[in-house]
């Protein structure tokens, strides 16, 4: 197999908005989100459901931006996804602003936002924020880059969600974030919003990062907001989650043009049989966790978790293409209790930080197994509906980079196979992430970056990876005195 991307390949790196913004100035500090009060919050704290590190000691790109896109240069990247905080951009109420919806119990069928709605909207948007997003965007434009833009990566609005107060009434009192399907109404105002004031700058965009991520991590007993453990209420966050998603899709068709093209992010884990008498539970695994969300946006069968199967035409055909979040994989086991599967610690996801996993692999400073060939068939897993495909996030948590230079190698090789022997569909890879920042609840010992920062003096050093990420970048493939990276293990790991 020859070592080349295809030409025209997109290469870049993806970054959320309150992993980076805020840190170098006092400007940037944003305290009107629910991820900024959760992060605060002291029975967080002292519990340790979060570390203790606060936005507000981050790598600061709200200022610094020129620096990281010249990073981006640096590197040779061509695509940058970036991402608008709905919180600066809104941190006041917009209830008030009237609009058009056509809802049925808890089903959100259609919403309209009219010039004179938007109007409004633009009155009541923060101009200094809406300008410093309109200037960070022109930059990366400027200097080649196409821009992919994320509307929803994580924090909400505080009068959209408050966090405390959710966690504290067990889901009854709010305002309830995702819990509540007018959430869904002010997300599509919000995309409405975003599409036609920046509709001239963003090259594709996408609704929104990793909707299972917060369903999952929220409301199962995680350490994300709101910190609940019951399934109704992830079920109905999920729910919401979807519908979101087809509002905000129309809205961007609507007001950025019918020829914008509209992604969703999504965290694919793939779950493997741990042996022959497994695979119907990894079966069962994929289709809960993620094959029936794809089936709702695409198909409108809505079945959430795999349970049920509501006809939605709304949600139906509301995607255009399709990010990949690939980390880890899960190893899966039958088991009679419903959801009839059970994850089995020791591997993927659930190994022992910077060590091996029960598969003799090396795991991530997170405890992740190092598994490239989940990343093929994650690939695999989402090229049945048919659509372009970018990989939008993968990456290691990896502060002595001792792995991610092979990590890079190893995964960008399986990801070749997925392109030429499996004929995926594959436009871009973008890289998690070009510089260390906050790693939500974890703080900040977790490092992401291909770029080191020193968080207290805001600079930034490349790691030895970044160098070789650029090789392959500049050469559109693997270059041949990387090679022998892309086989695994090897010997750079240690395996
Ligand atoms: O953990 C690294 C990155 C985050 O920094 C990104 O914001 C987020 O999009 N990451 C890893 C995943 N998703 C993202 C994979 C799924 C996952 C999320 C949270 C696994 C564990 C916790």
């Amino acid at each position: 197999m020859n070592l080349e991307f295809p030409k025209g390949f997109l290469w870049g790196i993806s970054m959320a908005a309150f992993q980076y913004e805020m840190g170098a100035s006092p400007d940037s500090v944003d305290p009107n989100s629910d991820w900024y009060v959760w992060l605060h919050d002291r029975q967080n704290v002292e519990k340790g459901v979060v570390s203790g590190d606060v936005p507000e000691n981050g790598p600061g790109y709200y200022d610094l931006f020129r620096v990281d896109h010249g990073w981006a240069c640096w590197l040779g990247l061509n695509a940058w996804r970036g991402n608008v905080e709905w919180s600066r951009i809104f941190p006041k109420s917009t209830r008030d602003v009237k609009v058009h919806v056509d809802a049925e119990g808890g089903a959100i069928r259609s919403v309209e936002v009219s010039e004179e709605a938007l109007k409004r909207l633009d009155e009541m948007a923060n101009k200094a924020a809406v300008n410093r997003y309109r200037e960070i965007f022109e930059d990366l434009k400027c200097r080649g880059l196409k821009l992919i833009l994320n509307l929803y990566h994580w924090p909400l609005p505080l009068w959209v969600h408050d966090p405390i107060k959710v966690r504290d009434t067990g889901g009854r009192e709010g305002p309830r974030g995702w819990l509540d399907a007018e959430t869904v109404v002010e997300f599509a105002k919000f995309a409405a919003y975003v599409a036609w004031k920046f509709g001239d700058l963003a090259d594709m965009w996408c609704t929104m990062n990793e909707p299972n991520v917060v369903w999952s991590i929220g409301y199962t007993g995680g350490n994300f907001p709101p910190g609940l453990n019951d399934y109704a209420l992830s079920l109905a966050a999920a729910v919401n989650l979807v519908q979101a998603h087809a509002r905000a899709y129309d809205q961007l068709k609507e007001h950025a043009g019918r020829d914008a093209q509209v992604g969703i992010i999504y965290a694919v884990t793939p779950a493997e049989p741990a042996a022959d008498e497994d695979r119907e539970a990894a079966e069962t695994a994929n289709r809960v966790m993620t094959h029936w969300y794809f089936e709702a946006i695409t198909e409108g069968r809505l079945a959430p978790f795999g349970v049920g199967g509501e006809r939605r035409e709304d949600l139906k055909g509301r995607v255009d293409w399709i990010g990949v979040n690939y980390y880890s994989r899960l190893l899966v086991k039958a088991d009679e209790r419903p959801p009839g599967y059970r994850v089995l610690p020791g591997y993927g996801f659930a190994c022992k930080p910077a060590s091996k996993s029960e598969a003799g692999l090396p795991t991530s400073d997170f405890g992740w197994e190092i598994y490239p060939w989940g990343l093929r068939k994650a690939v695999n897993m989402i090229k049945r509906y048919g659509k372009p495909m970018m990989i939008t996030e993968n990456g290691i948590a990896d502060a002595s980079d001792r792995h991610r230079s092979w990590y890079i190698v190893s995964h960008l090789y399986q990801l070749l196979k997925a392109i030429k022997v499996d004929g995926a569909d594959v436009r871009g890879y973008l890289h998690w992430s070009l510089i260390d920042n906050l790693e939500w609840a974890s703080g900040f010992k977790m490092r992401f970056g291909l770029i080191y920062v020193d968080m207290k003096t805001k600079q930034r050093y490349p790691r030895p990876s970044a160098y070789v990420f650029r090789d392959i970048v500049c050469s559109n493939g693997i270059p041949d005195y990387l090679a022998a990276y892309a086989e695994y293990p090897n010997i750079l790991s240690g395996a």
